[in-house]
Order: structure tokens, then C-alpha cells, then sequence
């Protein structure tokens, strides 16, 4: 029956978080996407592993390449509540780690097949497969349920998109009882929903199998000298062909208040992040970091309230319409529509607007920072205005395609080695 906690008892979640995630530029210089911070307290890959664990599952783990400290840091630090007692753990299975003559994952699926013996140590029936990349609130185990009640190989997560989106996902077409009759990684031009042409039906890459059937179908994979190993281009489509594969709707276990809409971002790049960060602080953000019964659980540092304070010449230390962590001090600086992470400083004269500050900022005095993110740690020298002057700001800084401002300790030593 639907909501028997026992599916999740019966599975466990695997989540793929190798990949660089390149688009997010200097962000993932030196920490991997699933590790960039995102939402003030969290980061993205949270967002997953929540989902998990208010799902009922309580065996994960986490395969890692790309590097992978600071996310490896993260898991450790945070994700420690599990009860050995219970066979509950979050594993961290680093790709270097394992091979002696591969050092890398060659692919997704191979980042399964390296761990095969790990997995079979589980002892799970079925095994739910995630990217640890994307923002979003779903309840896997609904998932689980109709994988279990279709009988289905391969249960594929899926969500409508935009078509001309959809050359980024993998494409497919279902029949009327929702069984995959097609599947297109990637395609050039993503065939449209019958009868919605505009918009196509894309793989969120969330994938539910029984554990002995990707098993086998593992091994059969690592023994092709012609595949590249990935569930995209390589398993989904062979199962698509020759076997059974289910679409699951992902509008049918999105954790969300009643009538509100469906929230899912790829948050790969510097536009996608800055407004998704920035829309949590509108009036009534689509994503529901509030509510009580699906919490993003983290790796919570203990720090005091944010504090807000008049500066000497009585500046009033202010936040408008903006969100503002633990630990943050905001001395005689006027904070709008902004999110701040943990432990942000800043000081008197200096204004932020639909800034997205993350963890460790110090900003100096009359610092003028607007539409723009600024990495973690980066210390903000006295009287640098960003955000007013595109053509001036791309000199020393990285501008996207919107126009918003990426700000890195690098960036910032070379504008100050520059005046
Ligand atoms: P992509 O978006 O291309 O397509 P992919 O590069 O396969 O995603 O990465 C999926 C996940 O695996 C990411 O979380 C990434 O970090 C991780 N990853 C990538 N390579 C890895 C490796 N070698 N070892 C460990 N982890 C690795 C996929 C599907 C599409 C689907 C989209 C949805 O192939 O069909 O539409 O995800 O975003
Ligand atoms: P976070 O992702 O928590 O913001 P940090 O900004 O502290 O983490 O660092 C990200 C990664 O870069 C970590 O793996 C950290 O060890 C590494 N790192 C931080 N500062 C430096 C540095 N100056 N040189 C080399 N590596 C660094």
C-alpha cells in the first residue's frame, strides 16, 4: 500500500555526485556542484539526500570523484545521525578509491558496478539512483510503489519541459498506461507530447530498479567494449528496447502545499543558481524551505542569531525582503532582497541588493555589491562597487549571460592588485 514505510526499509538511495558542473564556472573551481551551498543554510546535494530520508530510506550512499573534500566534509560533519544499530549509514564511495587500475568512474553505471559488492553488503531489495545536483522535494517512495505494483525493470522519474529544453535531458515517449515506448538522451530535436508539441517529457534521472536485475544488467555493461557505462546513453535505452520501463510523473510525489506548483531546477549555472537563491526570498517562494513535515536536513553549524546592528554615525543595520543566516553581523549596512549564508560580515556604508552571499563573506565599508554572487570565504575590500557597470565589472570579474556578477577571492586580488 501506498506510504508503507516498508519500501523504504527495503531500498536504498545511491547518489551519483561525480560530476564537475562546469557551468557553474569558478563555483566549482574547487568543490563539486552537489557541494556548492545553496538556500542560505544547505547545500545542493541536501536536497537528495532529504528526500531520502523523509522517504523513509535509510541506507545511502554517495559515489564522489571530482573534488570531492569539501563534499566528503559535508556528509561527514553532517549526515551522521544514522543508527548503526538499525543498519542505517550514509556510505561515501570516492571513485579513486576503489580500482586499482581505473582510478575514475568511466560513467554512471560504472559508478554503480565499482560498488557492486558494497551494494550487495546492503542487503536491499530495490535501489533508487539520484544526482546529487538538483533543487527539489519528492517523495521517492511513491516512486517505489508504483515500481513495485508495475512490476516495472526500470522506473524512470520524469517531468514535462519546455521541448526545445529538452535537449539537455533524455527525452522519452510513453503509452497510455504510462510505459516508456521511446527513449532519445540528449536529442537535437526532442520529439514533443502528443498532443502538447511544445513540450516534451524529460528524465529527471531518477531511476528505481530491483537490485539483482541492475545487477546483472551491470555486469553484462562492464563487459561491452562499446558502451560508455552511463545510464542515459547506455542502460535506460537498452531497457526501453528489451525490457519494461515505467515513467513516473513527478507531479504525482512533488512534496508541495496544496494547488501550488511543481518546483524542480538544474541550478547548473551562475543565472539558474543566483535566481533560484534570490526567489527564496520572494513574498511566497515556490520552494518551501518552511515546511515542518519535509525539512532539508544539513550540516547545521552551531552560531548565534544574525545580528543586526547602528554602526557609530547611527547607520541602522538593516535587512529588507532577504534572508540572513546564523552568525551573519550586519553593522550599518543596508541589505536588500539578498540571501545570506552562514557567517556573513558586513560593515558600515555598504549596500547589498539581490546579493547572494555565501558562507564566511566579509564585506568592507561602502562596498556597493548588486545581482551577484559571491563565493564563500571571499573578503570584500573597501569601496568596491559591483553590479552597476557591466563592461567595467568584466574586467576583473566573471558577468553572465543575465548580467549577474560572480565574485571569487581570486577575482577580487587581481581587481585590488589592479588600483
Ligand atoms: P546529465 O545531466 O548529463 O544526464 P550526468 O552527467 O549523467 O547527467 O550526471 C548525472 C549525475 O551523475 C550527476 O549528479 C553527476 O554529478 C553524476 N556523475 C556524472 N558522472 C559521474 C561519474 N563518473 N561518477 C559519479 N557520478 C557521476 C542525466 C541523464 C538524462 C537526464 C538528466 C536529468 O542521463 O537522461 O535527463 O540526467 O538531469
Ligand atoms: P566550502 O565548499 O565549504 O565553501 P571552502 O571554500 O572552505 O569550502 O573550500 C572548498 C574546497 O577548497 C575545500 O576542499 C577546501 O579544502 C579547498 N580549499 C579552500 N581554500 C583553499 C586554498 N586556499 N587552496 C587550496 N584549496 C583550498
Amino acid at each position: 500500500m501506498v506510504g508503507d514505510r516498508r519500501l523504504g526499509q527495503r531500498s536504498m538511495a545511491f547518489v551519483l555526485a561525480g560530476g564537475r558542473g562546469s557551468r557553474l564556472m569558478e563555483l566549482t573551481d574547487r568543490r563539486v556542484k552537489p557541494a556548492v551551498p545553496f538556500g542560505g543554510k544547505t547545500r545542493i546535494i541536501d536536497f537528495a539526500l532529504s528526500n531520502a530520508l523523509n522517504s523513509g530510506i535509510r541506507k545511502m550512499a554517495v559515489a564522489t570523484q571530482y573534488k570531492a573534500h569539501s563534499l566528503i566534509r559535508h556528509c561527514q560533519r553532517g549526515w551522521n545521525f544514522f543508527r548503526a544499530e538499525r543498519n542505517e549509514f550514509l556510505d561515501i564511495l570516492p571513485a579513486s578509491q576503489r580500482m586499482g587500475e581505473e582510478n575514475w568512474y568511466r560513467g554512471t553505471a560504472d559508478a554503480v558496478t565499482q560498488n557492486i559488492d558494497i551494494v550487495d553488503s546492503y542487503g536491499v531489495d530495490y535501489i533508487v539512483i539520484l544526482a546529487g545536483d538538483h533543487i527539489y522535494k519528492m517523495d521517492y517512495e511513491l516512486m517505489i510503489h508504483q515500481h513495485v505494483q508495475e512490476q516495472a525493470d526500470v522506473t524512470i522519474g520524469c517531468l514535462t519541459v519546455p521541448r526545445m529544453e529538452a535537449t539537455a535531458f533524455g527525452v522519452m515517449g510513453t503509452d497510455a498506461d504510462g510505459r516508456i515506448t521511446s527513449f532519445l538522451e540528449k536529442p537535437a530535436d526532442p520529439p514533443g507530447i502528443p498532443g502538447d508539441p511544445d513540450r516534451a517529457l524529460a528524465s529527471m534521472g531518477i531511476y528505481v530498479f530491483n537490485w539483482p536485475f541492475l545487477r546483472e544488467l551491470l555486469l553484462k555493461d562492464a563487459a561491452d567494449p562499446n558502451s560508455s557505462h552511463d545510464f542515459g546513453n547506455d542502460l535506460i535505452p537498452d531497457i526501453v528496447k528489451n525490457g519494461k520501463a515505467i515513467a513516473h510523473r513527478f507531479d504525482d510525489s512533488c512534496v508541495r502545499a496544496e494547488g501550488a506548483p511543481v518546483y524542480w531546477r538544474d541550478v547548473g549555472t551562475v543565472d539558474a543558481f543566483w535566481q533560484a537563491n534570490i526567489d527564496l526570498t520572494n513574498f511566497t517562494p515556490t520552494l518551501d524551505l518552511w515546511d515542518r513535515n519535509w525539512p532539508i536536513w544539513t550540516c547545521s553549524e552551531s552560531v548565534p542569531p544574525a545580528k543586526f546592528i547602528h554602526d557609530e554615525a547611527d547607520r541602522r543595520g538593516v535587512a529588507i525582503s532577504s534572508m540572513v543566516s546564523g552568525g551573519c553581523i550586519i553593522s550599518g549596512t543596508e541589505v536588500r532582497n539578498s540571501l545570506l549564508f552562514t557567517n556573513v560580515h558586513t560593515n558600515s556604508y555598504a549596500v547589498l541588493d539581490h546579493a547572494v552571499v555565501l558562507p564566511r563573506v566579509v564585506v568592507h565599508r561602502s562596498a556597493r555589491l548588486r545581482r551577484c554572487v559571491i563565493d564563500s570565504g571571499v573578503e570584500i575590500p573597501t569601496g568596491l562597487v559591483v553590479g552597476e557597470d557591466h563592461a567595467d565589472d568584466a574586467k576583473f570579474f566573471r558577468v553572465s549571460p543575465k548580467g549577474i556578477t560572480l565574485i571569487t577571492q581570486d577575482m577580487v586580488d587581481k581587481w585590488k592588485a589592479a588600483q
